[in-house]
């Protein structure tokens, strides 16, 4: 029952975060448009976060499934970690290696925002649905395991120990990565 609900929330939320990354307006029961959600802008990184170029990062110690990761960084007005470079991916890797004693996960393990949910092998970064171009998969990943309930691998974590990306079983309780891009003034400035 807990997976299932887990992944009935995951299509909710997948398809509640593709309206509002299109910038589709949403139609209410009477047909009126809606105002569309206006998201918090942030000019330095909240408590809590730490920065890397133009985008602030929570290694989150709370243990979470991907769907409920994904709520929870909401919460905080981010998303689960989207890894575009090599030097965001060395930032995170070097990151994760300094809270090593912190790392509540026994296995070491953090989600981030990658999903093939959607459509399987095909992976993206979800809420944006963006393709992944840059990767870091570990050896012989992704590789969709469906030895556990049948289930299959699709959602993406990072280890710890090294950063290399795996596919998991998006049910099951792992420590995760938000993501937040500053505003594009501070940026600039
Ligand atoms: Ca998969
Ligand atoms: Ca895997």
């Amino acid at each position: 029952m807990t997976m299932e609900l887990s992944f009935f929330k995951l299509v909710i939320w997948l398809c509640s975060t593709c309206l509002l990354a299109t910038g589709l307006p949403t139609t209410d029961n009477d047909n009126t448009l809606s105002k569309r959600v206006i998201l918090p802008e942030f000019t330095t990184c909240p408590h809590g976060f730490v920065r890397f170029a133009d985008s602030c990062y929570k290694a989150a110690h709370d243990l979470a499934n991907w769907p409920d990761a994904m709520v929870y960084c909401r919460a905080y007005a981010s998303h689960l970690a989207y890894v575009e470079t090599i030097d965001e991916q060395n930032f995170l890797t070097a990151h994760l290696r300094n809270i090593t004693a912190s790392i509540t996960d026994p296995e070491k393990y953090f989600w981030i925002g990658g999903t093939d949910a959607v459509s399987e092998g095909e992976w993206i970064w979800s809420t944006v649905y963006r393709p992944i171009t840059y990767t870091n998969w570990n050896p012989g990943e992704p590789n969709d395991n469906d030895s556990h309930s049948s289930k299959h691998q699709d959602c993406m974590g990072m280890y710890a120990a090294t950063g290399k990306w795996d596919d998991g079983w998006c049910e099951t309780l792992h420590n995760f990565i938000c993501e937040m891009e500053l505003t594009d003034s501070e940026i600039v400035g």
